[in-house]
């Protein structure tokens, strides 16, 4: 029937490619429709934002149509589909993605132009869509444009957060969180559903009830929510196949509560009935720590049991059975945020769908994976007992039964090492009596994936170390990775091109490991000149940027220098302040003659401190303590300069990245699970001055050592060196950095006391103190290679030429094939 209307429409329309003409003419004449008739302004006067209004309206009808194909396609074909179920995703901006995505940025460009617009200007217009914390939230975006462009079955669920994560105010050099009602000006990117919803049901008691003789347990809820489903077509590129984006907002229940209305306070209960929405208001700021707060668990359990419902009625719609369930589902968890997906399966299976609990536990072993983005075991998320069981007693019920058979099963196994059981246990005991969702997680999936080959090693010898030896095959890693899209062909579009002149194809967009051709290049003059100009006129695009937005003016002939991500200890912002307190140091000791040897720089950080983490704000206040003194400072002149870049978001990056010279990846050895922003950066053709941490271990053997500058302790010898402790009497360049800022030259130095407290007096966790030595060689290095423009050039080009290993294609086919067992399912038309 499919085909039948489509060729109908087809002798109708005449078109093979959907309704919708994209030649710039049809453009045109759409986005003044949209303009005149969606943004309700004149055809004859409105001005930017209502231009880019008009344009994104346009291109979402275009989106619409593909979506609507693949949707068609994937319902009739009815392969297996995988549900990528994630609390956090990092979108950025659309509209540049979408049309590049849809092939048809050319014609939009031109299209604007003869309506007197410039495309790049419209697309400044958009705000960014901040879903998410930091690297596990891009990393879900990034997947899902791997998965629409290799032609996955896939669907993302998630929360449609009112306020995204919160946006930066920097005021006196202190950090400001200012909400992010991302909604405030419309969001022309999704697609509100009213009538996909499901009712989410929290609190009440558990009974039990004989039906058809048969015991079973009933749930009555104490309160209802509705969730609504607000769709995100995800398009791929160089292919129809444009999949969904689900996000579940929360509306309060038309179902429920009613009775409140008969007692006569009508207001109130108005009022009341509205609380419901806070369910999926804000996004929680902090990536790391988890205080078991009820909302946030309210949060995770709603768009869980919303997205389960959701995949159920679609098997259910194709299936009258549960036989062919695990054939056709595969459900991955990102991280243990939706953990409780798996209780909330078994529940709709035993209680709702009346299956046996074996029948029911069999299916769940075979369909769920779960991906860890942790390191350390105080990063694992618990759910307390008393708030479960108060929340979600049936839950608790079902986990508790989970847990039984586990542990029944592992005693079997190995057992009475009581020690042992209570680590495996997914109930701990303790002052808490608390879930551990990484064990219930663990216990649950068919496949534990890590996301760099050192987490794998830790994940194995340390945090999972139980696990692994009972179950060592179901754990496996998938180095994450990056869409080349988004990370060269949007933010860097004069490197695209270049890419494709000296590889004679564009083909390196879908099929990334292309880029290694690049590699015979790498020493070519001409290659090389056409390289230093593209980055060049990136350098001017970001120090304009600088210069708008502090007013200073920066030297392009300096090496820029950039460390952008959340600001955390680990990630040791305070190391690359007190080395360019170092750097600082040393220039003002100099004379004259060698101040001219000195290589600039300009330093440039941004980055986000969570609300309540004292220490990281407190980094960013040294900081701009710090830029205070350099950058006035006329003995240094352009020599160096200081720069944070405030409110670091996904637009912010496709601006930075691209004009970085060298960019510093530091985190104490074992502390980064894999770490994305690098990947970035090397696609980017920025030299990298790293740790051997995370992923950086593979891009070393991808690029070679000798394109990069790497120092610091490696993950075996952190534990021997924290016994040791830094020595001050022995690190007399780090001692003299710390205490200028013990000593108050850049003021505030009663303020700054507890964060020099962190790396000096025997503490420094972080190992600022004992990697301080070699990174200040690493930096010696990094300016020794600087001087060499040509060998520069040639590592910059081998970096971007043995960046393809870290694509999201490659991470995403790895998971298609090795975990989630699911094929491709291209739409044909
Ligand atoms: C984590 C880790 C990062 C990792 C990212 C994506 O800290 O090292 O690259 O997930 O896997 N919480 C995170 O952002």
């Amino acid at each position: 029937a499919l085909g039948e209307r489509r060729a109908k429409a087809e002798r109708m329309f005449g078109l093979m490619d959907g309704f919708l003409k994209s030649d710039p003419i049809s453009l045109q004449k759409d986005i003044l429709n949209h303009v005149e008739y969606t943004v309700a302004r004149s055809r004859f006067s409105f001005d930017d934002f209502e231009a880019y209004q008009g344009l994104s309206h346009s291109v979402r009808d275009r989106l619409i149509e593909r979506w609507h194909d693949t949707q068609l396609y994937f319902k009739r074909k009815d392969p297996k589909r995988v549900y990528f179920l994630s609390l956090e995703y990092l979108m950025g901006r659309s509209l540049s993605n979408s049309v590049i995505n849809l092939g048809i940025r050319d014609e939009y460009a031109e299209a604007l132009s003869q309506l007197g617009f410039e495309f790049e200007v419209l697309a400044e217009q958009e705000g960014d869509a901040a879903l998410g914390n930091g690297g596990l939230a891009r990393l879900s975006a990034c997947q899902m444009d791997s998965l629409a462009t290799l032609d996955y079955p896939a669907w993302g669920y998630g929360l449609r957060y009112q306020y995204g994560l919160f946006r930066q105010l920097i005021l006196d050099g202190f950090q400001h969180e200012q909400p992010d009602y991302w909604l405030n000006f419309g969001n022309p990117w999704e697609i509100e559903r009213i009538h996909v919803t499901y009712p989410v049901k929290f609190y009440g008691t558990v009974e039990e009830e004989l039906l058809n003789g048969k015991k079973c347990k009933v749930w009555i809820p104490g309160e209802m929510v509705e969730a609504v489903a607000y769709d995100n077509p995800i398009p791929g590129y160089g292919t129809r196949n444009t999949i969904t984006l689900r996000l579940w907002a929360a509306k309060p229940s038309d179902q429920y509560d009613m009775e409140s209305y008969n007692t006569g306070d009508y207001i109130n209960a108005v009022v009341n009935r509205q609380k419901a929405e806070t369910i999926s208001s804000v996004l929680y700021p902090d990536d790391r720590s988890h205080q078991g707060k009820e909302l946030r668990l309210k949060q995770q359990y709603f768009f869980v049991s919303a997205s389960i419902q959701d995949i159920i009625r679609r098997f259910k719609d194709a299936h009258n059975n549960f036989d062919e369930f695990q054939e056709k589902v595969a459900l991955q968890l990102n991280d243990t945020h939706p953990s409780l997906a798996i209780s909330e399966v078994m529940r709709v299976l035993v209680d709702e769908e009346n299956l046996d609990w074996s029948r029911a536990w069999g299916i769940v072993c075979k369909i769920f994976s779960f991906t860890t983005h942790t390191v350390l075991a105080e990063g694992l998320e618990k759910i307390p007992v008393d708030l479960l069981g108060s929340l979600l007693p049936r839950h608790l019920e079902i986990i508790y039964d989970i847990n039984f058979n586990f542990v029944e099963e592992l005693k079997k196994r190995i057992g009475m090492d009581y020690n042992r059981l209570s680590r495996m246990s997914i109930v701990e005991d303790g002052a808490v009596k608390s879930i551990r969702s990484a064990n219930l997680s663990i216990v649950c999936s068919h496949t534990v994936n890590g996301v760099s080959r050192v987490h794998f090693e830790l994940l194995k010898t340390k945090l999972f170390k139980d696990f692994y030896e009972l179950w060592p095959e179901k754990f496996q890693y998938k180095t994450n990775g990056v869409t080349q899209r988004r990370w060269i062909v949007v933010s860097n579009p004069s490197l695209c091109g270049l890419i494709s002149k000296w590889l004679g194809t564009e083909a390196w967009i879908r099929n990334v490991d292309l880029l290694t051709g690049l590699r015979e290049y790498a020493a070519n003059a001409d290659l090389q000149q056409e390289w230093k100009m593209v980055r060049k006129v990136n350098k001017m695009r970001l120090a304009e940027y600088i210069e708008a937005m502090s007013g200073l003016k920066v030297s392009l002939d300096a090496m820029f220098d950039v460390q952008i991500k959340r600001i955390h200890e680990y990630k040791r912002q305070l190391l690359n302040i007190l080395g360019i307190i170092h750097r600082y140091d040393c220039i003002k000791s100099m004379n004259e003659s060698d101040r001219r040897k000195v290589v600039p720089r300009v330093c440039i950080i941004g980055g986000k401190a969570a609300p309540g983490y004292e220490i990281a704000k407190k980094i960013i206040k040294l900081c701009h303590a710090v830029a205070e003194k350099i950058n006035n400072d006329s003995d240094v002149g352009d020599l160096l300069k200081l720069v944070f870049i405030p409110d670091y978001n996904v637009s912010v990056a496709e601006l930075v990245i691209p004009g970085a010279d060298l960019s510093q990846h530091i985190s104490t050895a074992g502390h980064e699970a894999s770490g994305t922003g690098c990947m970035k950066f090397l696609m980017n053709g920025s030299l990298l001055l790293a740790t051997a941490d995370g992923s950086t271990v593979e891009i070393i053997e991808e690029i070679g050592a000798e394109n990069l500058f790497l120092f610091g302790a490696k993950v075996d010898e952190v534990p021997m060196l924290r016994e040791k402790g830094t020595d001050m009497r022995v690190n007399l360049q780090f001692a003299r950095v710390v205490r200028m800022i013990r000593d108050g030259y850049f003021g505030f130095q009663d303020y700054f006391e507890s964060l020099c407290d962190t790396v000096d007096g025997g503490s420094d966790f972080y190992l600022l103190g004992s990697d301080f030595g070699s990174y200040l060689e690493a930096q010696a290095a990094a300016d020794k290679a600087f001087v060499d423009q040509e060998k520069w050039t040639r590592m910059s080009i081998l970096s971007t030429a043995g960046s393809g290993r870290f694509s999201s294609d490659r991470t995403i086919q790895d998971y298609a094939e090795n975990t989630w067992g699911i094929e491709r399912c291209r739409c044909p038309f």
